[in-house]
Parts: C-alpha cells; structure tokens; sequence
C-alpha cells in the first residue's frame, strides 16, 4: 500500500511560490493541493483564482490538485482554466446541484471528486460514487490549517475506503487536514490514497521541503 502526495500550497512561503512549487515537484510529490475559498461557504479568503491558473504553465510532473471550498464552485471554473489531468473537489454541503456540478467538472476533462467536511455523513457519498473519480475526506474542518484532527477521522477514512471497494470503481480517496507525520501512515493503512500535506507535516519547517517530501513519501510506502 503506498500514498501519494499533494502538499498544500497555502502553507507554502508566499513570497516565494514558484521556487517552492519547482522544489515540491522535483523532489517527487504527485500533485500540489490548490485551496481556493469564498469567505461565504467558509470565512476566510486563501489562493485566487489567477494564480491557480498561472500554478498550471510551472508544473513538470505534478498535476493540479484544486480544492473548492466555495458555492456555485462552476462560477470559477473557466478562471481557473480547468481541464485534463486536473482534480476538482467540490462540497457536497455547498452545492445545490452537486450532479450537474460533477457533469461540469467532467465535460472539461478533468476529475471530479467529491469533498465531504467533518460533520457530513460519509453515507451522502452513497448517491454519487458511480459518477465521481474521486472522494475528499476532509479531515478538520474546512477553511484553516494548522487545526487539530477532527474526532472520527481516522474510522471515517476506513468507513469511506469500505464504500469505494463495494462499488468496485477504481476512485481516488483523498484525506486533507492535520495530515502530520505520526498521522499519515495510519491514514494510508486506512485506506487513504492521496494524501493532503501542510503544516503538520511538510511546511512544518524541520526539514527543507526537498527533505521533507522525501521523509513523507517514505512514511507512507
Ligand atoms: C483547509 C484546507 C487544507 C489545508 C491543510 C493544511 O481549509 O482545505 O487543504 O491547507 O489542512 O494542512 P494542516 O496540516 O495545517 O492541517
Ligand atoms: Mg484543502
């Protein structure tokens, strides 16, 4: 069993994005979580919808890994200039229409995977894993790093990662938040696949990002 990884590029050093992408990537991580916010669905604002755009033409091998923490999230979609090879996650507690979100999400070649917060039942996925690519268990709650992790996590990821073999597709289960260095390999035993990494683990600031994507990526092999 083996993770992958996205670290999170709103714990990266803002006033030098690019050198820290062009390091994530060379140093292995499959792809960069890009958290974008409303400050309506949640009360903060992080990363704009220009600059993941912009994320797009620096990337080698990493892919796109874009987390919409937002209402109407298909407002956002063509600023964002989504297409193959990128992952949308978006709220079931957000939208009003999440199947012709995911249809939106699809007829742009990209993956659409669907984020459900702490206190959303994993039983809501029931109704859409035939249409998703992909499931985001968010594991603290949506619109800060650096929170502890939410009570349940760890049975919710296995609970999730149950659902996902009984539908015998092939999806993606992402966690994201509080994905720490004690934490991650318990989440990959759990089920996890893709694995959201920020201030708990590789921005913590111990090791060079180089070091520590290559400390994560040996925890969760
Ligand atoms: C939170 C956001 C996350 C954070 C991540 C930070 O709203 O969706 O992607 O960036 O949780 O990691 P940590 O280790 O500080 O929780
Ligand atoms: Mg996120």
């Amino acid at each position: 069993m083996s993770g992958m990884l996205s670290p999170s590029l709103m714990c990266a050093d803002l006033l030098n994005l690019q050198f820290d992408i062009e390091t994530l990537d060379k140093a292995g991580a499959e792809y960069i979580h890009l958290d974008f916010m409303d400050g309506a669905f949640v009360p903060n604002i992080t990363l704009d919808t220009t600059l993941i755009k912009k994320v797009k033409s620096v990337l080698v091998n990493m892919k796109r890994d874009i987390h919409i923490m937002a209402f109407h999230p298909e407002k956002y979609f063509e600023s964002m200039n989504i297409g193959n090879g990128d992952i949308v996650s978006v709220h079931y507690e957000a939208c009003d229409n999440l199947n012709d979100v995911i249809c939106k999400i699809k007829s742009r070649g990209a993956s659409a995977f669907v984020a459900v917060s702490p206190d959303t039942s994993a039983e809501v996925l029931s109704s859409f894993i035939d249409k998703i690519d992909g499931v985001l268990v968010m594991t603290v709650y949506p619109g800060f790093a650096g929170q502890p992790l939410a009570e349940g996590s760890m049975e919710k990821i296995a609970q999730v990662r149950e659902m996902i073999d009984k539908s015998r597709r092939n999806l993606i289960l992402e966690v994201d938040g509080h994905v720490s260095w004690d934490l991650c390999g318990e989440m990959v035993r759990n089920g996890a696949d893709l694995l959201v990494a920020g201030s708990s683990s590789v921005f913590s600031g111990e090791n060079s990002l180089e070091e520590s994507v290559k400390r994560m990526k040996s925890l969760i092999s």
